[in-house]
């Protein structure tokens, strides 16, 4: 295993989704036009999601739904695939957001942005508690 105790996956996971959160709403901001969009930093923002998004699965190992507080829901390991479908997604999805920041439209940021959002949604509304 990659980790040498369940606390140590449970946080990796959690790192990794904290970074990404961080990164996700200050393109969040752009979209909604709470801060300027800045097209440089756009892009730098939308590389780390993209970066990000592909880590924290390897945190969801078996024996991992316990060992340091948590939110995941037992569904992550009784509903593998179902779980897998929803990482997989996001990846796809921060994908194509960084790609959309790389073309400098706001537009492209706000249509990317909402996808990968109900990306976000979609798996926290299925397999995170509260
Ligand atoms: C965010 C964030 C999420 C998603 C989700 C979308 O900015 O941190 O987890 O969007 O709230 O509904």
């Amino acid at each position: 295993a990659q980790f040498a105790k369940a606390e140590d996956a449970i946080k990796y996971r959690q790192s990794a989704l904290f970074v990404m959160g961080q990164h996700f709403s200050r393109l969040g901001a752009m979209a909604n036009g709470r801060i300027p969009f800045d097209a440089k930093a756009a892009q730098e923002n939308a590389d780390v999601v993209a970066d990000m998004a592909k880590l924290p699965w390897a945190g969801f190992g078996a024996g991992t739904d316990k060992g340091a507080p948590t939110k995941a829901l037992p569904e992550v390991w009784t509903e593998q695939a179902k779980f897998k479908d929803h990482a997989d997604k996001l990846q796809v999805e921060t994908v194509k957001l960084a790609a959309a920041t790389k073309t400098g439209s706001l537009d492209n940021l706000k249509t990317a942005f909402g996808a990968t959002a109900s990306s976000c949604k979609a798996c926290h509304d299925n397999f995170r508690g509260k």
